[in-house]
């Protein structure tokens, strides 16, 4: 792809805004990756690196700020605040995504989608992807399809497209690497069209230092994708956590018959077995309950946005 590449999108509409941390090693060839691509608006929102990431860049002609806070996150929050193009095309500066693959995103915005992920998982190179990292994503994609019913292949991905329209939309809250689960979620939240390309994904470079922790981002991830659940899709979170209430009722009711059936009872632990299983029922009720008001809620702004 060039500069003569035969988008509708002109090239000067559109940023492309990496958000960086100790990239020396990766982030001047994907800057000139991108120029040679015709692309100009290059923004790079950088952690306060301590390997002259920032300078490098700056030298490659990027625009380059320093976040203001810490966390991947933050820093995207804080681009979406500043970036004044009408697509943004986001994409991590370790050099494990191809800014040759941009074409794909940006086709895909052309054909109306309002948010493109690229697929990591379609095609990774060998090593891309520890073992841990592939399962991970895919138990995560998972439980992010039952909390949500989008079953979406790559919720993690790095290298993502937005219109400005879809950022007004999200509101975005997370200043670690929970930030994409959030804007997946938003998305699907907000009705926005996503479309899911397929990328190449390449391992990172050698002596190149992730800032990922595979366990505990993983579970912080996990936890988020359930908590955001609640206002998303209270009938999957509260027969989650009544379905769980219901099992420890019934655990303990086992225990229960069984030391009766040997004579003994436990008159309050067999009242407390009988509380807690009704406190799981109810939780139930309130799923239906809840996933009603979300549905009436999200038919209501259907409507507000056509009169929009
Ligand atoms: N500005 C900023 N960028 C960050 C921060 N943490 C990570 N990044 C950048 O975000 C991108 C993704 O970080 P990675 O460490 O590659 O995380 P990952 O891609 O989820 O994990 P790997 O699969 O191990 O590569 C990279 O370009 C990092 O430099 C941060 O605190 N601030
Ligand atoms: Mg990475």
């Amino acid at each position: 792809m060039n500069s003569d590449t035969n988008f509708t999108i002109d090239l000067q509409e559109i940023c492309i805004f990496i958000p960086t941390l100790n990239e020396c090693n990766t982030i001047a060839g994907l800057i000139d990756d991108f120029h040679s691509l015709g692309f100009s608006n290059i923004l790079v929102v950088d952690g306060h690196s301590k390997d002259g990431t920032a300078s490098i860049a700056k030298e490659k002609g990027a625009t380059v700020i320093m976040q203001t806070g810490k966390g991947k996150g933050q820093a995207i929050i804080q681009a979406f605040e500043i970036i004044e193009q009408e697509y943004i095309i986001m994409i991590d500066g370790d050099g494990t995504y191809l800014a040759n693959d941009v074409h794909l995103l940006i086709e895909a915005m052309e054909s109306g989608a309002g948010h493109v992920i690229g697929d990591r998982l379609a095609n990774p190179a060998k090593g891309a992807l520890t073992p841990l990292n592939f399962i991970g994503n895919k138990i995560l994609n998972k439980l992010f399809g039952f909390a949500y019913g989008e079953w979406l292949t790559d919720i993690l991905s790095g290298y993502r497209g937005f219109t400005r329209d879809t950022i007004s939309q999200l509101v975005l809250t997370q200043e670690g690497f929970e930030i994409e689960t959030e804007i997946t979620a938003e998305c699907v939240k907000n009705e926005i069209d996503i479309k899911i390309v397929p990328i190449t994904y390449l391992p990172r470079a050698k002596g190149a230092i992730t800032k990922l922790n595979p366990m505990a981002d993983g579970f912080k991830i996990g936890r988020i994708i359930i908590k955001m659940a609640r206002n998303n899709n209270p009938l999957f979170y509260f027969s989650l956590m009544g379905g769980m209430t219901v099992l420890i009722g019934i655990i303990i009711g086992i225990y229960v018959v069984n030391e009766w059936l040997k004579g003994i009872t436990h008159n309050l632990l067999a009242m407390l077995t009988t509380l807690i299983i009704i406190s799981g029922i109810q939780m139930f009720v309130f799923a239906i309950m809840g996933d009603l008001i979300v549905s009436l809620h999200r038919e209501t702004m259907r409507y507000v946005k056509k009169l929009k």
